[in-house]
């Protein structure tokens, strides 16, 4: 299966992932890889960090000659910004005889990790927490997901996001094709399918921005020809869309997730909300005239594309920062602030499309497990051939 983990902090050398459970054989286009976290990095409302970081990956190993070897996949982003943080960042003990620069951080921002943080790992130096629980952390992420969406490709499924609402903008959450949102160019200001909400969008962000305030919104992503079969209803952490839910949910700000038509199915009637069935026999497949379970029913994809939304809060450093309490002195004080993103949801779209590829790459090397990609190739045409004969 496949699993992975994330190490590095926002100002220090680098983001570190390693991977596991990849097929030997995968063909692995680093331009692709880079690329995504390139994606990750634009939107407009950002902040100065972006200008100064281009993400690019470093395999350290796991890959030869262009494909993976069925091992651990180790991986290298640098952090550029690291070279204006050596001495606040260093591992060696440090004196500082200017308090200034050590930049040590004791006024907790409201909304942040800051204060639960340094009263659970016992630090005044909110630093401490806040390096680890930065969004810095999610380009770890991208990269690993860009290899599950290569995975997943093979058979396939593609993944993409769009913004379907900034700071309530506009008042219902845009709905958007698959087609829709292929057309979107990667450079799309906000990634939103309509030209003239982005531009509503936009605004409201320089207003925002104006008011030394925040946003968040609504991504959403959309996973695009999915087999009918990932996940199981026969056990409760089996089930996809319980694993969807947290993959998007442990993105930083998101606070809600929905599926399909999420909380919309708590204020109609079940004729509103299931999706009827229809059978197509030249094609030989069942079919949907509406997809409102986001592709999803009991745990188990059913062959529609996968909708997953998340729902994000604004960011929580405010260049107009609220009232807080400094740890040190236990004085009220403004919350601190040293530069931060207005909003952050077109990059949170991205994000949550690499963790949907890495939910489905688990749950695809689940169900078709192989040590090569041929076997996994040939257990999944073999599956598929099933499903017409059914
Ligand atoms: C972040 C704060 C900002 C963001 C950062 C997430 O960074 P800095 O404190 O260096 O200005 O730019 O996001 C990234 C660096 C990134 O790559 O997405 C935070 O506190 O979460």
């Amino acid at each position: 299966m496949f699993t992975f983990i994330t190490s590095g902090e926002s100002h220090g050398k680098g983001l570190v992932s390693i991977i596991e459970g990849l097929p030997a054989g995968l063909p692995v286009d680093l331009n692709f890889i880079n690329h995504e976290l390139w994606r990750r990095q634009q939107g407009y409302g950002r902040g100065g960090r972006m200008k100064i970081e281009k993400d690019e990956v470093e395999i350290m190993s796991g890959v030869r000659h262009g494909k993976t070897l069925g091992t651990p996949i180790a991986l290298l982003t640098r952090n550029r910004d690291f070279e204006n943080w050596v001495e606040v960042m260093n591992v060696e003990p440090r004196d500082f005889t200017d308090e200034k620069r050590a930049r040590r951080v004791s006024r907790p921002r409201p909304g942040h990790t800051d204060l639960a943080g340094g009263l659970k790992y016992d630090t005044h130096d909110l630093r401490d927490i806040l390096e680890r629980a930065s969004a810095r952390e999610t380009t770890a992420r991208v990269a690993v997901g860009a290899f599950a969406k290569l995975l997943i490709k093979e058979i396939g499924i593609e993944v993409l996001s769009h913004v379907a609402m900034i700071g309530g903008t506009p008042a219902q959450p845009l709905e958007a094709s698959w087609e829709q949102i292929t057309a979107l160019p990667d450079d799309s200001p906000l990634r939103c399918v309509d030209a003239e909400v982005e531009r509503q969008m936009m605004a409201l962000i320089d207003r925002t921005k104006e008011e030394k305030d925040t946003l968040g919104g609504i991504f959403e992503v959309v996973a695009h020809n999915v087999v009918t079969g990932l996940g199981s209803h026969v056990q409760w952490n089996r089930k996809i869309d319980g694993r969807l839910a947290q993959a998007i949910m442990c993105i930083h700000a998101v606070k809600a997730v929905e599926i399909g038509i999420g909380t919309q199915v708590s204020k109609t009637t079940g004729s509103h909300v299931h999706d009827e069935i229809g059978y197509n026999s030249e094609a030989r497949k069942f079919t949907r005239p509406t997809n409102r379970a986001g592709g999803i029913e009991g745990g188990i994809s059913n062959g529609e594309e996968v909708r997953v939304r998340g729902h994000l809060k604004p960011i929580s450093t405010l260049r107009r920062p609220l009232a807080s309490v400094d740890v040190l002195t236990k004085e009220e004080s403004a919350a601190a602030f040293e530069r931060s993103d207005i909003v952050a949801v077109t990059a949170a779209g991205v994000i949550g499309e690499a963790m949907v590829a890495i939910v489905l790459a688990d749950a695809a090397l689940e169900k078709f497990a192989g040590d090569s990609l041929k076997e996994f190739e040939r257990n999944f045409a073999g599956y598929v051939q099933q499903l017409k004969e059914y």
